[in-house]
């Protein structure tokens, strides 16, 4: 019996799929897909996940909002922000946020997988990175003349018009906004804080030996950093609750999902369920945590999110 996993994520509750039929074999992942750098993807998986971007903002929204399927990301992340961020359940949850886009993008026609940007690799020239390119990537900097917030639209590229509804909880209609952190060589600020992710830094996010410690150093550091460096405090991308408006953050995030995959690889029998750290209110993460989707998909547990290697997610990098 073959799986499509985005279809079991979106069909059913994990606790549905991975019921033991009687007498039967639980759902196995027996042919991982395999996520790619966007600049190793082909032409055609570049312009048909382009596509299925586009497509996410014609669709409605899946959880009964008065906006676009598309705005269903940046809603569900921006409303449960404080609860997934600086917590225990930051990469866990965005694993599966992750996954439910790839299944919607699947909806809207995309049958690829999903794709990541690898920063660590862009780090001594961020702008430069393949993701950027006007004609096979997501467009570039945005318009740098003025200062005032809702005038730095990304001019070039496949989202040039795209439309966005949130900036943080807010309706506040825009363009799709970048500012590029240029540097200050003499603040030691590389262009878009390259500094802050390269593989110097990387190397030592990767000799934490223990989940809260990887995790905690990969969110604050490069992952930060990265977000600021695209956008900065007016820019989509930025530290904003509404980030997900940006179509790079699903790029950003699938890599930041691989570090920990690699992370995670280096010794899989203590590392894959390894987990630990606080949750919102303090008190002690375990795996048996439910991560809040917001009718997104159900509510399911930090446990179904750590093996990549399950039937409900079933990919590798
Ligand atoms: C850039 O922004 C300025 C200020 O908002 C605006 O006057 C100008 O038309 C914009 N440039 C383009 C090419 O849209
Ligand atoms: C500049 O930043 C780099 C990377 O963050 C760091 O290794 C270096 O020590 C800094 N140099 C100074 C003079 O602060
Ligand atoms: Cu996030």
């Amino acid at each position: 019996m073959k799986f499509l996993p985005v279809l079991v994520l979106l069909g059913t509750s994990l606790d549905v799929a991975l019921a033991i039929p009687q007498g039967g074999a639980p759902p196995r992942c027996t042919t991982p897909r395999v996520r790619k750098e966007w600049s190793r993807a082909t032409a055609f998986e570049r312009s048909s996940y382009v596509n299925a971007v586009k497509c996410l903002t014609t669709k409605p929204s899946k959880i009964g909002k008065n906006h676009r399927l598309y705005d269903d990301f940046v809603w569900v992340h921006a409303t449960i922000f404080q609860h997934v961020h600086n917590v225990a359940a930051f990469l866990p949850w965005h694993r599966y946020f992750l996954a439910l886009y790839e299944a919607s993008l699947a909806t809207c026609g995309y049958l690829g997988p999903a794709m990541y940007w690898d920063w660590v690799a862009d780090s001594s020239a961020p702008s430069r990175a393949a993701v950027f390119s006007p004609t096979t990537g997501f467009g570039g900097n945005g318009n740098q003349t003025s200062n005032q917030w809702g005038t730095n639209c990304v001019l070039d590229g496949p989202f040039k018009t795209l439309q966005l509804r949130y900036w943080n909880e807010e309706v506040r209609p825009h363009c799709l906004l970048r500012i590029f952190e240029p540097g200050h060589p003499e603040f030691n600020i590389t262009e878009m804080y390259g500094d802050n992710y390269s593989p110097a830094v990387m190397a030592q996010v990767n000799a934490e030996t223990t989940f809260q410690g990887f995790a905690h150093f990969l969110e604050n550091g490069p992952h930060t950093a990265v977000h600021s460096g695209v956008g900065n405090l007016g820019g989509d991308m930025g530290p904003q609750s509404s980030s997900p408006n940006d179509p790079l953050f699903f790029l950003h995030h699938t890599q930041v999902d691989r570090l920990w995959y690699l992370w995670q690889r280096q010794s899989p029998s203590t590392r894959t369920f390894d987990y630990g750290g606080f949750r919102f209110d303090g008190s002690a993460a375990t795996l048996d945590d439910y991560l809040p989707m917001l009718g997104l998909g159900p509510d399911m547990k930090v446990r179904s999110f750590m093996d990549v290697n399950a039937a409900n997610l079933c990919y590798k990098y």
